[in-house]
């Protein structure tokens, strides 16, 4: 039992129903305690400060009481020694004790009937007073501590002293003030002394917990690490440091403030998000990663915002300056990318750590202007290297996260990211985050921007220690580095380094700041910076010279100059040096326009489907759940029938890509079971927790590994570590689902940023998989659709040009595209689709529409034949029925997508219209298959095309395949080339006007104007009718540059150069393709159920009509 109910159950004392706090705290005192130090003022209110003495951390003096008393029972009061040989005394679990977190008097059993000594209560009252002390410096010693180098109060939060704060309400005299207080266990304060002057007990206190740090930690619910924290902070001494240790950060340092001095020496008008103000975060950062280094860590991947960054690459990573200065001369590019500003890109460095001598690899990646976007990034990519090197505990490899202070409580994501730390499938064993907290967010201080009293606040919610420090002091925070660095390697949890500094600049260095936070910045200009402050300190103690610091100084300016110098000598930037994790060898002697086959053998099917659909191998012990017996069961009937659900098919492409050792990770909400409870990838012991099974674990004995596991419920933070999870190896599928497609929308940034983008900025390629479920089945706006319109409007294929045509098409417009997104209706294209996403020599991330109600759809299977040797993924599944084998006869064709296919079919066989009508289903809707399309517009010659869909018309895929079939359709006749141009020449009437003979700036610019000298020219504009919508152009056009082959260079999914192709035109071909289905819709909503089917039936309906 509890040892707090076992004391309830104790004989009343005189003082039975007091509990400490109200014992101790005696609110009519007059007298108060002597200042021992000046009293700070107090920043903001913290409800820690609120807490009664005796709550749930302070309940464990009678504990330190007990601990005391083991080790020497002279060391406690009589009366303690009374009770502790009484034997009623039992060990509490290590939790914070029921009833409100307090504990009654009554526990204690003062003079009780045991010993029969009554107590002396004077002497137990001031003991007790000192342990409230000491714990009240240890909770509270962090609000009145002298965090802020500018002091400044911050005027609407109460202000305090740290008389009121600490030893609020109750009372010593100067009298006490040397009178010996014995010290408690939780105390390191003594050192080898065991009892202590209170005076000195307050100094000591005072020293470590009111001064330049501010130790947060008390809200931590282990003793054992709350003890280790009060001993890397209490003991004597802690902070003293070596000359050279002294010299080594004021070395630091200077590197840091000469290169921000550079920089703006160098290049005064330009944008660099400066750290000046708080420049000691480099030091910082290099001493947290030497001393991760000395204990084991070989690998530090860094997520960080703007601030410091450049600084941050050059002097902890240590990248070449010439390539950081290079990037503000506004150079084109030597390779692909259309690349991002200089404080977003990443980078990844080997190097030899001078300080520990041994090698470490350090990574930053490369990030958004989203701020804290990449914090669950750089989580999935350091749990992903942590996973290939069998790094289980996360010794080797590690992640930091640098933070702005108004970003890290602003963002939602931090928190959501926060919560990832301590799950066994997301964990990084650690993180390490320090704020760069300039007391400002762009132009809003603290007090409009947070409602917490810290902005760190959001760690406290996953026990995570808060080490905050004046960034002016560069002993305490080097300090407090190495505490953060050593909490890491013990506990493998996460921490936080709140570096408390200011922002000498504006937000950039061409904002003004007086125009918002004038009185700071007057304090600000008359701040000295802190590598001044800390070489007059070093200076007056003798530790170095005038001379020296100068010295030291002019050698990195030096360097600085010399790489300058080389940065002009630059002709182009190479996005290239920016990556922060290169595919060593995945690329090298590979074919990049040659994927591998996708279908296996069928022995390799049926092995899976065998293993997929078998109990585990102790199944007598292992009990099944009944239902589940009978999914196994008709699993098993379908391997022996050679067919896949949707299930089985996921399952063999999943088996297939294990057993060719490709590591498949899947993650989401309630992904093991599957949301629509048709997966079963673990299997539960009925009778034993934990004791699961998972069969694709289990399918060769050489396989990679497989890993299934359900996320906490969180889009952004999750989906962010995939994509960082799949950025580190290419030989893996790494899956994320979401639980209905239509809440990915909370991870848009994610996806924006990074998924859609990355490539394209970053050089970063990623085979991501997101499955999403998506489909209109009455269930309500919010669970239908996932919204692919989105997806598909982020696709970067040219509604307008046709790809030259060739045996590479599909896989040239795969390589140039930035996602393919696909909605697949069968079982096997599902199970090719993901196996093409590990064949293709190159990664993209694939956007697919799942099914939910195909899941059990009777006509959604697949025959074994489908994915065996031979077979692959279909872009388009052209109809295979009456209507196909007799084209010339087809009266119309309905193009759809996903799931409405099989209404569609449904409703035409009904109607016995199954040669009159061609279904065809556009597997892969970006890039968009132009050639399979117009090939199919030309097999069904002569009948009318329409786009059914059952999402709303501005939803879904029709404004993305509408222009795109035209662009088909057209190329359906035999255009040739000089057709081509006078065609788009003819919506001209100044032919003179073109690209390259306008005027002298046309002349020289040719190649980048087309588009503007097109604004500028005299043109008709001519009024389409395209699929019964109305559209407009003007311009000329140079068609002969965008159709030659020649040409089509880097991107083959667009016009060459950097026009684009012009606007949509009108049908040549006379042929046009209209829309079925819902009208425009403010949701996705249908209304009601019955709403629902009356709409679908009627579009059904229009469709299945000739
Ligand atoms: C998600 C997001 N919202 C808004 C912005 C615009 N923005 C850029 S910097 C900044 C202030 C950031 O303040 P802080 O996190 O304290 O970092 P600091 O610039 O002070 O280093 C803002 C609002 C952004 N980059 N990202
Ligand atoms: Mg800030």
């Amino acid at each position: 039992m509890h040892r707090a109910h076992t004391a309830f159950s104790l004989a009343l004392s005189p003082m039975a129903h007091k509990n400490f706090a109200t014992w101790l705290i005696n609110s009519n005192s007059s007298q108060r305690l002597a200042k021992v130090t000046a009293a700070a003022a107090v920043r903001t209110y913290n409800s820690a400060a609120a807490e009664p003495f005796a709550n749930g951390s302070t309940a464990s003096y009678v504990e330190e009481m007990y601990n005391a008393w083991l080790r020497d029972p002279t060391s406690v009061h009589t009366s303690w020694d009374a009770y502790f040989r009484s034997n009623t005394y039992v060990s509490p679990p290590n939790l914070a004790p029921v009833q409100a977190n307090t504990l009654p008097l009554t526990a204690f059993n003062f003079g009780g009937a045991v010993s029969g000594a009554a107590p002396d209560s004077k002497t137990i009252d001031d003991h007790l007073a000192v342990q409230a002390i000491i714990r009240s410096y240890q909770i509270r010693g962090h609000n009145i501590a002298h965090l802020d180098p500018l002091e400044i109060n911050t005027p609407d939060l109460p202000g305090n002293s740290s008389t009121k704060t600490i030893y609020a309400n109750f009372s010593f005299g100067e009298q006490d003030m040397e009178r010996q207080f014995k010290l408690p266990s939780t105390t390191f304060i003594g050192g080898d002394e065991a009892s202590l002057p209170l005076k000195e007990i307050l100094n000591r206190l005072e020293n470590v917990y009111c001064n330049k740090i501010g130790v947060e930690f008390m809200f931590i619910n282990s003793l054992e690490q709350c003890n280790w924290i009060r001993k890397r902070f209490e003991t004597p001494g802690v902070l003293n440091f070596s000359p050279e240790e002294k010299r080594l950060i004021l070395a630091r340092l200077t590197r840091a403030t000469g290169f921000e001095a550079f920089l703006a020496k160098k290049y005064s008008s330009e944008k660099r998000f400066g750290l000046e103000g708080c420049e000691i975060m480099i030091p910082a950062l290099k001493e947290i990663i030497d001393v991760s280094t000395e204990l084991g860590v070989e690998s530090v991947i860094m997520g960080m915002p703007h601030r410091g960054r450049l600084n941050t690459l050059a002097n902890v990573c240590r990248k070449p300056l010439n390539q950081i200065f290079t990037q503000f001369a506004g150079l084109e590019a030597a390779d692909d990318g259309s690349g991002d500003v200089k404080y977003h890109l990443g980078t990844y460095i080997e190097r030899l750590n001078r300080v520990t001598n041994k090698n470490i690899r350090l990574a930053v990646v490369a990030n958004p202007s989203h701020l804290e976007a990449v914090d669950p990034v750089v989580q999935g990519k350091t749990r992903a290297e942590q996973f290939y090197r069998g790094d289980q505990e996360g010794k080797k490899v590690m992640s930091i996260l640098i933070h702005g202070d108004a970003a890290f409580c602003g963002q939602g994501v931090v928190y959501e990211t926060m919560h990832l730390s301590d799950l066994p499938d997301y964990t990084t064993h650690g993180t390490i985050h320090v704020v760069a907290n300039n007391q400002i967010g762009f132009t809003t201080d603290p007090r409009f921007s947070r409602s917490s009293p810290y902005c760190t606040d959001v760690a406290r919610v996953v026990n995570a220690p808060i080490f905050h420090v004046n960034a002016d002091d560069p002993e305490a925070v080097m300090h407090v580095c190495k505490v953060a660095a050593e909490w890491r390697a013990t506990f493998h949890k996460d921490c936080v380094i709140d570096l408390v500094g200011y922002r000498r600049n504006g937000h950039n260095e061409i904002d003004e700041p007086m125009f918002t936070q004038p009185l700071m910045y007057q304090k600000i200009r008359k701040h000295k910076n802190c590598l001044d402050l800390y070489a007059d300190k070093l200076i007056a103690e003798g530790t170095v010279t005038a001379e020296e610091v100068k010295s030291v100084a002019a050698k990195y300016e030096n360097i600085c100059e010399e790489a300058f110098v080389l940065a002009k000598t630059e002709t182009h930037v190479k996005y290239k040096d920016w990556l922060d994790s290169p595919w060593s060898g995945f690329f090298e002697g590979k074919d990049p326009l040659k994927a591998a086959p996708t279908g296996i053998k069928e022995e390799t099917l049926n092995h899976i489907g065998n293993r997929f659909s078998s109990p585990p191998p102790n199944a007598a012990e292992f009990v099944i759940h009944k239902g589940l017996l009978r999914v196994l069961a008709a699993r098993k009937a379908m391997v022996d029938e050679k067919i896949a659900d949707w299930a089985l098919g996921e399952a063999m492409a999943f088996g297939s890509l294990l057993k060719e050792g490709i590591h498949v990770r899947l993650s989401g909400q309630d992904v093991e079971r599957g949301t629509f409870s048709h997966r079963h990838h673990v299997l539960h012991h009925q009778l034993v927790d934990k004791a699961t099974y998972n069969s694709l674990q289990h399918m060769y004995p050489d396989q990679a590994p497989y890993s299934v596991s359900n996320s906490s419920l969180s889009e952004y933070a999750v989906l962010g570590f995939e994509h960082g999870y799949s950025m580190t190896n290419p030989n893996a599928l790494v899956l994320w689902e979401a639980q209905f497609g239509d809440f990915s929308n909370t991870a848009q940034s994610i996806i924006d940023q990074f998924i859609s983008s990355g490539q394209s900025k970053w050089v970063r390629q990623s085979g991501l998989v997101m499955l999403l479920p998506h489909g209109m089945e009455g269930m309500g706006p919010e669970h239908s659709s996932c919204r692919v319109e989105r997806f598909l409007q982020m696709s970067s294929d040219d509604p307008d040009y046709f790809p030259p045509e060739s045996d590479e098409f599909a896989i040239r417009q795969l390589h140039d595209i930035n996602w393919i997104v696909a909605n697949c209706t069968t079982p096997a294209n599902y199970f090719h689709i993901m196996r093409r996403q590990i064949a293709l020599p190159f990664r993209k991330p694939l956007i697919l529409c799942t099914p939910k109600s195909l899941l059990r759809h009777p006509e959604a299977k697949s025959p074994f034949s489908e994915m065996s040797e031979g077979s692959e993924f279909q872009r388009i599944i052209p109809d295979n029925g009456p209507a196909g084998q007799n084209a010339s006869n087809v009266k119309k064709v309905v193009f759809c997508t996903g799931r409405v296919y099989y209404d569609l079919t449904k409703l035409r066989t009904e109607k016995q219209l199954e040669s009159d009508i061609a279904i065809v289903r556009v597997e892969q809707i970006s890039p968009f298959p132009f050639d399979l399309v117009k090939e199919q517009a030309n097999l069904y010659k002569n009948a009318e095309l329409v786009w059914a869909q059952e999402e709303h018309k501005n939803q879904g895929c029709w404004t993305y395949v509408q222009p795109r079939f035209l662009t088909s359709l057209n190329h359906s006749r035999d255009v040739s080339q000089s057709d081509e141009q006078s065609s788009y020449s003819n919506t001209t009437t100044t032919t003179s006007t073109t690209d390259n003979t306008t005027n002298n700036e046309t002349n020289s610019n040719s190649e980048s104007k087309p588009w503007l000298s097109r604004m500028f020219t005299t043109s008709n504009t001519e009024s389409n009718q395209i699929g019964g919508e109305s559209t407009s152009i003007s311009g000329n056009f140079n068609a002969a540059k965008h159709f030659d082959l020649k040409n089509v260079k880097n991107d083959f999914n667009r016009p060459a150069g950097i026009a684009a192709a012009p606007g949509v035109r009108k049908s040549k071909t006379g042929r046009k393709i209209s829309y079925v289905g819902r009208a425009c819709g403010a949701s996705t909503a249908t209304g009601s159920k019955a709403q629902h089917i009356r709409e679908l039936n009627a579009l059904l309906n229009d469709a299945i009509s000739t």
